[in-house]
């Protein structure tokens, strides 16, 4: 940034001028910067960002254009107890989300907002979530006091003057607004105005609650324009699939966090696919619009990956390790003596000596994890050795099948098919997920996520099941709908499924179901596969036996199963859609 730049606005757009006028006048910074998203500005900003203490530059022989960055300790995380949708009345956030009046919101975060950029420098961070020229991008603007949020908004988004050259004097954009303030969380408030397609965050500097084209507007704030415009916005990776002899089915797949979606999009097929390919599109968000030729078309609205770094190796995720071999900023990971950087689950040994996450000395005799279990990886997607070109056009890419899928060891098979539209709506809508022994509620506990978007459904979720049962009529050739369970367990606690890339094999089949060219048997939950019909070549000691237990359906259980759902389904109960009740009556009378 040079002294030429500072306070140039580089947009004529009077709207966004008021705007920005009007938070100056509010947050009173010292200086503004207008970015434009060039190579030279970033450079500048990474020098200023290591010289401010923010960023330290990591070892450039091992991790060239490599950054480290560490955060406040009670900040690693996003926070759902602070998260708002301020509607103006409280039924259409609905009973899944925190709930303000917007003017209420506003006023109290007028107040932690006054005077906070005071010594501060205000970046105007202009963007795009989607490719230029999508009629699916949406433009966004945040206002940000925080260096670390400008250089990881130019990773995740198409950051720059493009942003207002896609706006033009219109006034169509997500207003962000980011105060640090003192990174407390009482004064932690991530709150949206879907009505007014805003989005004010402050007291935190985590990814999740800060980088506000992320889960704020492409989840939150988009589910809530989906519905308005017709079109979804879901917590899911897309990926493509190449046959050996070129051709390519496009997957869309929704698992909460901590389920392995990044190594899903990223999979590299074992050696007995020999010609196969799976090419990333997205590994977090999808947007998806019915096309002219009747089908769903899918973009993803992110240019980079804020991924969970612990586990991360060349055997879980090649890709991601070449991905993030350089022009990475890490953020809570263990820093080595040499300025590298190590994670619980990297390759090869331990190091003898390094700082943790927190910045204190740790040895493999440490109680302590060195790296924190959330630290993240910040890439730009062009560097993923299998990014789909198609992740740059704006058409998008039309979507075949569409997979939920939850951590389960008992119950739910490996994969099954649901008979129509309405019945994988259901599947959706009824998705759960083991918590981890960390996770408040205890370890084995089911918690229901429909479609992985409790924490980022932006309005009621029943309504949310309404717009998806509805859009079945938009689209003449809907994706298929499959449930997936990487994580099913033996009776001695061991996992039936070997998992990473051995899911290729449950991802054929899914392709040749949508292709018409793999059978499946009829059960009381739905489609599933048969020996005959699902690949189990080149996985040797893998028995047909073990391949029955995987895909067992126990009725005990799953009446079981059906019992728990009702725990959403009572609190959803003014504006459940019927169809989801009477889905879940034929499955009873089926099991
Ligand atoms: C994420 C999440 O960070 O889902 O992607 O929590
Ligand atoms: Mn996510």
């Amino acid at each position: 940034m040079t002294k030429e730049t500072l306070g140039r606005p580089n947009t004529s757009n009077k709207t966004v001028l008021k705007w920005v006028d009007e938070i100056v006048k509010l947050c009173k910074p010292d200086q503004v910067y207008w970015c434009d998203g060039s190579k030279a500005e970033r450079k500048a900003l990474l020098a200023e960002a290591v010289e401010k203490g923010v960023l330290i530059k990591l070892n450039p022989k091992k991790l060239p254009g490599c950054y480290y960055h560490r955060s406040n300790p009670n900040d690693v995380a996003r926070v759902e107890q602070a998260t708002f949708i301020c509607t103006e009345n409280q039924d259409e956030a609905g009973p899944t989300n925190n709930w303000m009046a917007p003017k209420d919101m506003y006023a109290k975060l007028r107040g932690l907002a006054a005077g906070s950029m005071r010594g501060r420098t205000l970046y105007v961070v202009p963007y795009l979530m989607g490719p230029p020229g999508s009629p699916l991008t949406k433009v966004g603007i945040e206002l940000t006091d925080s260096i670390y949020v400008v250089l990881s908004m130019g990773v995740m988004t198409r950051m720059g003057t493009l942003a207002f050259e896609q706006l033009g004097e219109g006034d169509g954009f997500n207003r962000g607004l980011h105060c640090m303030l003192d990174v407390h969380p009482d004064r932690r408030y991530i709150a949206h105005f879907p009505q007014d397609n805003t989005v004010i965050s402050v007291g935190s500097n985590y990814g999740g609650n800060v980088l506000l084209g992320k889960k704020c507007l492409a989840l939150r704030i988009g589910s809530y324009l989906g519905r308005q415009e017709g079109w979804l916005a879901e917590h899911m990776l897309i990926l493509g699939v190449e046959a050996p002899n070129g051709e390519k089915t496009y997957l869309a797949a929704a698992f909460p966090s901590a389920c392995g979606k990044t190594n899903l999009a990223m999979m590299i097929p074992p050696p007995a696919f020999k010609g196969w390919k799976i090419w990333t599109i997205g590994d977090d968000i999808a947007w998806m619009k019915p096309g002219p030729d009747g089908r769903l078309y899918a973009i993803n609205p992110e240019a980079g990956y804020f991924g969970v770094v612990p586990g991360t190796n060349s055997k879980s995720n090649p890709n991601a390790m070449q991905l993030i071999s350089h022009d990475t900023i890490y953020t809570n990971v263990a820093l080595t003596p040499d300025l590298d950087v190590w994670w619980e689950g990297k390759d090869g040994p331990a190091p003898k000596e390094c700082l943790d996450w927190r910045g204190n000395k740790w040895t493999p005799e440490s109680k302590e994890k060195a790296a924190h279990p959330n630290s993240r990886f910040t890439a730009p997607m062009a560097n993923n050795p299998m990014l789909a070109p198609e992740a740059n056009d704006p058409h998008g890419v039309p979507i075949s099948a569409i997979i939920f899928g939850g951590r389960r060891s008992d119950t739910i098979p490996l994969v099954f098919q649901s008979f129509n539209w309405v019945h994988g709506v259901y599947l959706g809508a009824t998705m759960g997920s083991e918590m981890t022994a960390a996770a408040v509620g205890g370890a084995g506990q089911v918690r229901r996520d429909p479609m992985a978007m409790l924490p980022f459904c932006g309005y009621n979720m029943g309504d949310y099941f309404r717009h998806w049962i509805n859009m079945r009529k938009h689209i003449k050739y809907p994706p298929r709908i499959f449930h997936v369970n990487w994580f099913r367990k033996n009776a001695q606690g061991h996992f039936l499924w070997p998992g990473f890339g051995e899911n290729m094999r449950v991802i054929k089949w899914i392709v040749d179901r949508c292709h018409g060219r793999a059978d499946a048997d009829e059960t009381p939950i739905g489609w599933v596969p048969n020996p005959k019909s699902f690949d189990l070549n080149g996985l040797p000691g893998f028995t047909v036996e073990q391949f029955e237990q995987l895909q067992a359906i126990n009725e005990e259980e799953w009446r079981r199963e059906v019992l728990m759902q009702d725990e959403l389904f009572m609190k959803l109960h003014s504006r459940l859609p019927k169809e989801l009740i009477f889905q879940r009556e034929l499955l009873l009378a089926r099991t």
